[in-house]
Formats: structure tokens, C-alpha cells, sequence
């Protein structure tokens, strides 16, 4: 296996953050998306949606989804489940990890890339020129207001969001927290379910 990443962007720290609980290691290239490597050549032949993470299987099947990957490894590595271990606990985890790319991820990722001169162009991610539409800052901000909210009463006198142990799902809301950051939309002090489920995550990731 080889898996395509770059650190520092938000999706693929979700990836990092499973693998580094599990304790997965995996030979892995860095594409610089500063330096837009994830459109060269080269990396569009590996995925040619031009996003990372990428896992390439030793068949040469490419997975470019975190939470396909997540799914595929941990398969492969079942200690320390990050994906549930009863019915329900399955249901809850890939349904908040869908509520929260859709919800939030993609929220942020519009209010960032529709309004920095840095994505001009490339209002969304991969190969297709796509022109920023101003509105969609605000509409983005919109829903952050909306979705913060929610994520606190959900948090409400509970340490995870899908059950009794830390899951994915919850490791895609501190990501989410950490992308917020960048367009100074984080959940702030009138949130202390959403903080306080941030720093859980850190030290569960820290011990692990
Ligand atoms: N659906 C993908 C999303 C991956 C994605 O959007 N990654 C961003 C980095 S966080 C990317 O590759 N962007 C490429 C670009 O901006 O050109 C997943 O679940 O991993």
C-alpha cells in the first residue's frame, strides 16, 4: 500500500489522526498542495480527481474517500475500532461522519475557497476550473452559525458522539474544529461541550 497525503490540510488530517490511534504505518508521499502537486501530472495519474488523501492497494485500486480508507483499514487493523463495534454503533459513526463533511467541512471549505484570492479559479477542489461565487462566503458562515449549535446540544452530557469510546466520528469533528480555525469560524467559549470534546480527542490522540 502507499498512501498520498499532505499533512497540513484538513481531510487529510481525519486520515492521520485514525491511523495515528490505531498506531497504522503506512510508506506514504507527501504531494505539496502549496506548490499544487496535487494537479501536476504526475499525481492526476494516481488520482485523477486531484485530491488527497489517496491509498493505493497493492492491486492498484485507489481510494481517495478518508472515510473509505478508514473503512479499508480498519478492516485490515480491528484493534482499537475507531468505526463502532455493535449495529447501531456502525449506523451512528458513518452517519455523523457524512453529517459532518456535509455539514461543516464543506461549509468551511465554501468560505474559504470562494473568497482567498489564493483559490481564484479553484472555488472547488480537482482538476475543473470552477470561477469563486462570492455569496457563498456568507452562505457558508450561515451554516457554520447553524451547525455549531447543533454539535453543542448533541455533545450535551456526553463525552462522544456515537456511543461510549471515541470513534471517527469524533475525530472529524476536531478536524472540523481545527479547519473552522482558518476562517475564524471555530466554535469559541460559548461552547464548552464542543471545546471540551476538542481536547478529549487531543488527549485520547496524545496517549495513544
Ligand atoms: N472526498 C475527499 C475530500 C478530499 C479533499 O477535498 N481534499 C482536499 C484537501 S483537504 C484536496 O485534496 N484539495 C485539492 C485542491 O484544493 O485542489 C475525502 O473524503 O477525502
Amino acid at each position: 500500500m502507499k498512501l498520498y497525503t499532505f499533512d497540513p490540510a484538513p481531510n487529510p488530517k481525519r486520515l492521520a489522526d485514525f491511523m495515528a490511534y490505531k498506531g497504522i504505518a503506512i510508506a506514504t508521499t507527501q504531494i505539496d498542495m502549496m506548490a499544487g502537486e496535487q494537479l501536476g501530472d504526475d499525481y492526476l495519474k494516481i488520482n485523477p480527481a486531484g485530491t488527497v488523501p489517496a491509498l493505493v492497494l497493492d492491486d492498484g485500486t485507489v481510494l481517495t474517500e478518508v472515510i473509505g480508507i478508514c473503512c479499508y483499514l480498519e478492516a485490515l487493523y480491528p484493534e482499537k475500532p475507531l468505526l463502532g463495534t455493535t449495529a447501531l454503533e456502525k449506523a451512528l459513526v458513518i452517519s455523523w461522519s457524512h453529517k459532518l463533511f456535509a455539514m461543516i467541512m464543506i461549509a468551511v471549505a465554501d468560505t474559504l475557497r470562494n473568497r482567498s484570492p489564493s483559490f481564484a479559479n479553484r472555488a472547488l477542489p480537482g482538476p475543473l476550473d470552477v470561477p469563486q461565487i462570492e455569496a457563498l462566503v456568507e452562505r457558508g458562515k450561515l451554516r457554520l452559525n447553524y451547525a455549531w449549535p447543533e454539535i453543542e446540544k448533541a455533545l450535551a452530557g456526553r463525552d462522544w458522539l456515537a456511543g461510549e469510546n471515541i470513534s471517527q466520528a469524533d475525530i472529524d469533528l476536531a478536524a472540523c474544529v481545527g479547519f473552522a480555525g482558518w476562517v475564524k469560524s471555530a466554535p469559541g467559549e460559548d461552547f464548552p461541550n464542543t471545546l471540551a470534546h476538542s481536547a478529549r480527542v487531543q488527549a485520547a490522540l496524545a496517549q495513544s
